[in-house]
């Protein structure tokens, strides 16, 4: 297990997919908000930028898809840990085809595929907070029980607990992993309540970084050779008062990314990647 954390947050690997059109008329989302699309691509190659040159990730870019508005949320298609990628069922009917592409394109990387193909399962990577440790995953309205016993089969050298997500789309809607043992988590009652949960089902003793804005709290922790501790975490023009706790973190090579179009669409940092380390594993 030592050897493992040493190790968590490595990646070499990164796979993305375009913004389609359609994301501003028929993505999904909890708010009626107006989209526009020519900036939620910018802002999305961004964000494909700084994976591949300012971090010198290998990026498996995919072409957006028309057909599925809401294809550039790739988080939720997979859940890759280890040498295993488990294609997920996502909750939303409309996502459903979106794990097609994300699972030919992990196979010809070589991954282990495991499929959730039970009709009674639904999984969407944004419940699944993985702690380097073991599993936390959401059960919300795209998330079921069934989903989350699926998970723990496949991952069977981890520990699986189920938090119940009761605001917000995921459990990633307001936490996310901030560096090894470090859970960051919004200020909200339901984000708080959901930590305590998560602390009294674990072994193990996290650290937290509270922010005040729950979306403000997913951000992405990776541990780089050459670069150390690294966090793409929100802009203070997104969240000022959030920006405000990430930049006091010592250690950290801070990279603010601008979130503004996508979160429209419930889409924050950890939706649009699916990170996973090929070297060390396979
Ligand atoms: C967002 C999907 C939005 C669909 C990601 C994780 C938490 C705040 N319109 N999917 N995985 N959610 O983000």
């Amino acid at each position: 297990m030592a050897g493992l954390m040493a190790d968590f947050g490595h990646y070499t690997h990164a796979i993305v997919r375009g913004v389609p059109a359609s994301l501003a008329k028929d993505a999904l989302r909890i708010v009626q908000a107006d989209i526009d699309v020519v900036k939620a691509q910018r802002e999305h190659e961004a964000y494909v930028e700084v994976l591949k040159t300012r971090l010198g990730l290998e990026v498996v870019e995919l072409p957006a898809d028309e057909s599925l508005p809401d294809c550039v949320f790739v988080e939720d298609a997979a859940v890759v840990c280890g040498d295993t990628a488990l294609i997920t069922r996502p909750g939303a009917e409309s996502r459903r085809r979106e794990t097609e592409l994300m699972k030919k394109t992990l196979k010809d990387l070589n991954l282990k595929i495991v499929e959730m193909t039970d009709e009674t399962a639904t999984l969407d990577g944004g419940d699944v907070l993985f702690t380097g440790r073991e599993f936390f995953v959401g059960l919300s309205k795209r998330t079921n029980q069934r989903g989350a016993e699926i998970l723990a089969d496949v991952f069977k050298d981890y520990a699986v607990s189920t938090v119940p997500v009761v605001q917000g789309l995921h459990l990633k809607s307001f936490c996310s992993m901030g560096g090894p043992g470090l859970i960051v988590i919004g200020s909200s009652e339901p984000a708080q309540k959901a930590l305590k949960i998560m602390q009294q089902m674990s072994d193990h003793r996290y650290d937290k970084l509270t922010v005040p804005d729950d979306f403000g709290a997913n951000c992405i922790y990776m541990n780089l050779p050459n670069k150390g501790h690294v966090l793409l975490h929100p802009t203070a023009e997104q969240f000022p008062e959030s920006a405000k706790v990430f930049e006091k973190l010592k250690d950290y090579m801070l990279i603010p990314v601008c979130n503004m179009e996508k979160v429209k669409v419930d889409g924050a940092l950890t939706c649009c990647s699916v990170l996973f380390n090929k070297k060390a594993d396979i």
